[in-house]
């Protein structure tokens, strides 16, 4: 067994997560500046963390500090990308994800013509990339929406967001296609649902008596048409381009093999996977459509917009992988959270701090259920542990339970590989510890690279290498042939 010549070995991060730099060089807000981290709040109550309402939003624009705003500050990547691309240079990343931070292009999304200094920015980042012989893999939405849209429209339940984003995109294939080949659509696309506010801009309290349950699938619809006009768009702008959606892989096991429990988990995947099956084959899935009708949810749809969806199916699949669970009917069974979603624990797996159950395994289940189904070329944007580092007292970082980690997940692609997978490439989240999205934590530590800050923002941003970084050299160095 081994991994294919040219395997694009990587890390990704987002740019709410990792550039800080909020409100300079004319980047305008966005929804992840008024992302407040609540330290009493515990960290496995995801719902209470990605909670918002018009006045907290209100509140958060009075205030400039960003003590309790980390997404404001991030780890400054955006003053410390060269230092940080070295380091991932280092490592011998051949792939990079990022994502391009729609406010620093359009600050409020409705401008008419971009703003210099924020494309700039991420042209210097892809020159600093093209020189150290590493691939960007470009996200153009990852929960960054221009906070103005989200005021103004409700975020995406509006329609006339769909033009906007498409001007968005239209200008970064337009400026970086000489740079970037590889793009995805929105970060995943699933999420709208768990946090319609940081997805889609959605305000729960501005959803009127449609409902947030109608909101998100209105603006669902609305992004999945942007995603195929941007699609076409990127195929003429830049040719030899490809286009991805993104989909975060709940896998779900029945807790037992009572046929009920059975039943129960196959809706949840079928649900879960409704997002890639509409962005790869084309067209809604005939049972989502009954059971949005037996649920008397009516989507608006313009005329053609079947037909744009048919014409904008995307060219390969990602998706983010943490963790699996399980689905019971028994309304007693024990649930624990994962990834902004609430399953049922299975016995047999470990779970991280924050509740997330640790399942390799369920890496090759799910690579294969989604190459068997989509019978298209797959790519591991997402993968990693969050958990607490220590500095020791010589500046050493020890983490065995993150080399540990990804060595058995490595284990389990390859034998997908092996089974006939068609994996493009793999980028960890996060190579570089940053902002947790869900808990706005610093503290829920990601990366091969230690970075001195805490979840107040206090510490010298230094960046370290931790016992991880070697391994994960030596892998990529050997193509995943040495993983001891
Ligand atoms: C995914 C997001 C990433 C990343 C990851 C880890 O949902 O796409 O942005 O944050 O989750 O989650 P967290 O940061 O909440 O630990």
């Amino acid at each position: 067994m081994s991994f294919p010549e040219g395997f694009l070995w990587g890390g990704a991060v987002a740019a709410n997560q990792v550039e800080g730099a909020w409100n300079v060089d004319g980047k305008g807000w966005s929804v992840d500046d008024v992302a407040t981290y609540k330290p009493n709040a515990d960290v496995k109550d995801y719902k209470t963390h990605v909670a918002i309402s018009s006045e907290a939003i209100e509140k958060a624009m009075k205030d400039t500090d960003d003590t309790y705003y980390p997404k404001r500050r991030g780890i400054d990547f955006y003053h410390h990308y060269k230092e940080d691309l070295a380091l991932f240079a280092e490592m011998g990343f051949k792939v990079f994800r990022l994502s391009i931070a729609w406010t620093r292009i359009y600050p409020t999304g409705e401008e008419e013509t971009p703003n210099e200094a924020g494309l700039q920015f991420y042209e210097n980042v892809f020159k600093e990339m093209k020189r150290l012989g590493i691939e960007p893999l470009v996200t153009l939405s990852h929960y960054e929406m221009p906070l103005a849209l989200s005021l103004k429209y409700n975020g995406w339940t509006d329609r006339r967001v769909v033009d906007m984003f498409v001007k968005f995109c239209r200008t970064c294939f337009e400026r970086y296609g000489k740079y970037v080949k590889y793009w995805l659509s929105f970060n995943e696309v699933d999420s709208i649902h768990r946090h319609p506010f940081i997805t889609a801009g959605i305000i729960p309290d501005r959803c009127g008596e449609a409902g947030e349950t109608a909101c998100c699938y209105q603006a669902l619809h609305h992004q999945f048409v942007a995603a195929a006009m941007i699609t076409k768009d990127c195929h003429e702008i830049i040719p030899g381009s490809q286009m991805g959606c993104m989909l975060t892989k709940l896998m779900t096991y029945p807790r037992t093999c009572a046929p009920e429990d059975v039943a129960a988990t196959q809706k949840k995947n079928l649900e879960n996977m409704f997002y890639s099956d509409v962005m790869v084959f084309g067209e809604y899935p005939r049972m989502i459509l009954r059971d949005l009708e037996k649920r008397h949810i009516d989507i608006k749809m313009e005329p053609g917009d079947l037909q744009i969806l048919k014409e904008g199916t995307v060219d390969f699949l990602s998706f983010s992988y943490y963790m699996s669970m399980t689905e019971s009917v028994d309304p007693n069974a024990e649930r624990t959270p994962g990834n902004t979603v609430l399953g049922v624990k299975n016995p047999y797996l470990p779970s991280s701090e924050w509740g997330w159950q640790v399942d390799p395994v369920g890496l090759r289940v799910s690579l294969i259920e989604l190459y068997d189904r989509y019978k298209k070329p797959l790519f591991i944007v997402e993968n990693g542990i969050g958990s607490r580092d220590t500095v020791e007292a010589d500046g050493s970082i020890h983490d065995p339970y993150r080399i540990e980690y990804f060595r058995r997940h490595f284990k389990e692609m390859e034998k997908a590989i092996d089974d006939g997978v068609e994996l493009m490439g793999y980028t960890s989240w996060a190579p570089i510890d940053l902002i947790s999205a869900s808990t706005s934590q610093m503290s829920k530590r990601y990366g091969f690279i230690y970075v001195d800050q805490d979840d107040l923002g206090n510490g010298t941003l230094k960046r370290s290498r931790k016992d991880s970084f070697y391994w994960y050299k030596k892998v990529i160095a050997t193509n995943g042939a040495d993983m001891d």
